[in-house]
């Protein structure tokens, strides 16, 4: 792993008004070492608040539990996701705008899940750009990993009539308190305010909860047609009647030929410039309240090349945030 050529950093702007919030799990993943894409990214952002904004919940601290094979490591995911709900909520509390770095992608629940708790009354939009759907539960899983499960948790959908698995007592009351971690009397996300992009290897469980909840996926061939602006433009546009939203990025959404570094790598993918000019644009929407990136695993990739790409994606869509932000009237 060489880390240390990756020293150009060419986002220091002004990001006052930015919390960084680091989530280093990589339990949810199939293989180990999504967490180390973390360093790769925080190198790029310089918060001039207090650092104790910089914090970490590290998964591979909390110790390994009972063997949950629906749910892997279920019991040591809830108490880092438990914590990052918590920073997340209170970098919101703060005023501040959260860039969620995580490992792998199971904890996005608990980010929804945080920023549900800080602005419990609103309606909140998520636009999720990955190569998989993530929507799979204990019940429906073949892997038993849980990055493949985070929208299941946020909107309480167990998708029991697609179910071939039957977890155990464990995981059946952890996977209830996750779906709980948001605090509101029903689930912090609806399906019907969840759109995707990139996504193109699902499973028939995960399928059918597409069809039946009529949710969208903005296809890698439409962004392409259409250009990436346009594709942005469609999701904002979808969410025209939410309050807030939440952009995750999982960097196997691009192309399995930059994406060697990541745990799951899927052909067919985007482009860089094309993730680079989605994510600008969907910052810009003044509604857009998180950001989270995840999924890079530089232990995977020995020639660098998605670490490089992720740092020049990260940088820009930094660099589009600090003018959103600092613009009078900003956040
Ligand atoms: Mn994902």
């Amino acid at each position: 792993m060489a880390l240390s050529v990756l020293g150009q950093i060419t986002s220091t702007a002004h990001l006052a008004a930015v919390g960084l919030v680091e989530v280093d799990c990589d339990l949810g993943a199939g293989t180990a070492g999504a967490g180390s894409g973390i360093e790769l990214l925080r190198g790029a952002v310089q918060p001039e608040q207090d650092p104790s904004a910089r914090v970490s919940a590290r998964g591979w601290e909390v110790g390994a539990g009972t063997a949950t094979p629906h749910a892997r490591h279920i019991q040591a995911i809830t108490q880092v996701m438990a914590d990052a709900a918590d920073l997340v909520a209170s970098t919101l509390q703060q005023g501040l705008f959260p860039i969620v770095l995580a490992g792998d992608h199971s904890t996005a629940a608990a980010t929804i899940a945080g920023i549900r708790r800080a602005h419990p009354s609103d309606r909140l939009g998520v636009i999720w750009i990955d190569a998989h759907a993530d929507i799979h539960s204990p019940f429906t899983t073949p892997s038993g990993n849980m990055h493949g499960m985070p929208l299941a948790i946020a909107a309480a959908h167990d998708n029991l009539p697609e179910a071939i698995n039957d977890p155990d007592t464990i995981t059946r009351q952890l996977w209830r308190q996750l779906q709980e971690l948001g605090g509101c009397q029903g689930p912090a996300l609806d399906l019907g305010d969840l759109i995707y992009i990139a996504v193109r290897d699902t499973e028939p469980a995960e399928d059918a909860t597409l069809a039946s909840h009529a949710i969208p996926v903005v296809r890698t061939e439409q962004v392409r047609r259409d250009g990436p602006d346009a594709a942005a433009r469609r999701c904002l546009d979808y969410l025209a009647a939410v309050d807030r939203i939440y952009v995750s990025f999982d960097v196997d959404a691009l192309d399995s030929t930059i994406c060697k570094g990541t745990g799951t790598p899927v052909p067919g993918g985007l482009w860089a410039d094309e993730a680079e000019t989605i994510l600008r644009c969907l910052l810009d929407d003044p509604r857009v309240c998180c950001w989270e990136i995840c999924e890079i695993n530089p232990h995977l990739d020995t020639l660098n090349t998605l670490a490089e790409v992720s740092l020049k994606i990260f940088n820009s869509g930094l660099e589009q945030l600090a003018e959103r932000l600092t613009a009078p009237g900003g956040v």
